[in-house]
């Protein structure tokens, strides 16, 4: 029965919503969507994902050959997913309509040292507004392990659901003891939002993503759904080669938001989990760290959308609209006394680049498409914030 989830008074705005999703495609950000399916998080936060399982992150660089990084970084990809793709329906009972960050909005953390898997430091910065595109830079100095990308979508409606293609591109730059950088090209796979016609949404993956490293490495990873290659919720099959390698390639299969196990031979006990799979997300992740509210500056995302959020999470709506429509409103002007005055907003963190070097390299060595992307690097020192 369509709309089974939605509460009994916003039926109809969901109604409305959905129609307006599927005569409409590109940015959904700006659609008003029913409180139920609001979340009280900024997109702002979302790059967090990459590194809830810090030491995975870190053990990167332990990996004594090119082919045993390689795997080390599959791995560690690969354990990102659930938190990436599922971790709204397990913390809020489905996928939620996250806040839609301001241009300037930044939101920083850490992931402290612990068992000498040293400290991650995180930093994203709000690039764009319409679209919508996210900045980051996660960075694990003392391992040395860098992963630098952004992120954008690309909406549409098919069969039913909700088709994001993601835009952008993520860098992963492993520093070895010799000083050589290893670089690794990651693209990200299409999300597949299935059960909005009930109200309550959630993310499957589709299509494939490759994870390309300077080395030769190439990984490809193919994502499926129930009913697929193992008929089971949130599969993936990926395959590891080396165009100048005689072996056979690594075939790894299983479910992201579970276990996956090798199915050829892996013997690297620093690759496998103890229980001889290749990944196991089933054990607790570990949130990042951020600083208290109080100690927030004001485009910090938590503090510039603490009202809002406040209202979503207590069911005070109408204190959550006026606060967004007042944010909203500020932008707005900010935009337009720009415009008069024939200024345009800075970026403070990051400098945008118009063909991302690293990308075209590492493309032209997969057969990636589009050969050539734009990229958004950290800045030596960032620009300060103007005062809001
Ligand atoms: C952002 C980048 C992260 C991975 C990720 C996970 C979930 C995605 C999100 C990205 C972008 C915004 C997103 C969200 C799921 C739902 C939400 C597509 C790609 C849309 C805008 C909300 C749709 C509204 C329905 C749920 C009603 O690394």
């Amino acid at each position: 029965e369509p709309g089974a989830a939605v509460p009994a008074g916003q039926k109809g705005s969901w109604t409305s919503f959905l129609k307006a999703i599927a005569s409409f495609s590109g940015d959904l950000s700006s659609l008003t969507a029913p409180p139920f399916i609001l979340s009280p998080v900024s997109l702002t936060e979302f790059p967090a994902y990459w590194c809830e399982r810090p030491e995975l992150f870190a053990a990167i660089s332990s990996g004594k050959n090119e082919e045993e990084r390689a795997l080390l970084v599959l791995k560690w990809f690969i354990s990102t997913l659930k938190g990436q793709y599922s971790s709204r329906n397990e913390k809020m009972g489905s996928e939620k309509k996250p806040l839609n960050p301001v241009l300037g909005e930044v939101f920083f953390g850490t992931w402290p040292d612990r068992d000498g898997r040293g400290e991650t430091r995180l930093i994203v910065e709000q690039v764009s507004h319409h679209p919508p595109v996210t900045a980051y830079h996660i960075q694990n100095a003392s391992k040395g392990v860098t992963l630098q990308g952004h992120s954008a979508q690309k909406t549409s409606f098919s069969g039913g659901s909700i088709v994001v293609k993601q835009i952008g591109h993520a860098i992963l730059d492993v520093k070895l003891e010799s000083g050589v950088s290893e670089k690794y090209l990651i693209t990200l796979p299409t999300l597949n939002i299935q059960g909005v016609w009930l109200g309550s949404p959630y993310t499957e993956l589709g299509g494939s993503s490759v994870i390309q490293s300077s080395s030769g490495w190439n990984a490809s990873i193919e994502y499926k759904g129930k009913g697929y290659f193992s008929g089971k919720v949130h599969s993936f099959k990926a395959t590891l080669s080396h165009p100048h390698s005689h072996h056979h390639p690594h075939v790894v299969e299983g479910q992201w938001s579970t276990t996956s196990t090798p199915k050829t031979n892996i013997s690297s006990s620093r690759v496998l989990e103890r229980n001889g799979c290749f990944t196991d997300v089933n054990g607790p992740k570990e949130e990042v760290t951020v600083k208290s509210i109080e100690e927030q500056g004001p485009w910090e995302s938590r503090n510039l959308w603490k009202v809002v959020s406040a209202g979503i999470r207590t069911g005070d709506f109408d204190t959550a609209a006026k606060d967004k429509s007042r944010i909203e409103n500020e932008q707005r002007q900010r935009r337009k006394d720009e415009r008069e005055a024939g200024t345009s907003w800075d970026l403070l963190y990051f400098d945008h680049v118009d063909e991302d070097p690293i990308y075209e390299k590492l493309a032209a060595m997969g057969q990636i498409v589009p050969a050539t992307e734009d990229g958004y690097i950290l800045k030596d020192a960032p620009l300060p914030h103007p005062p809001r």
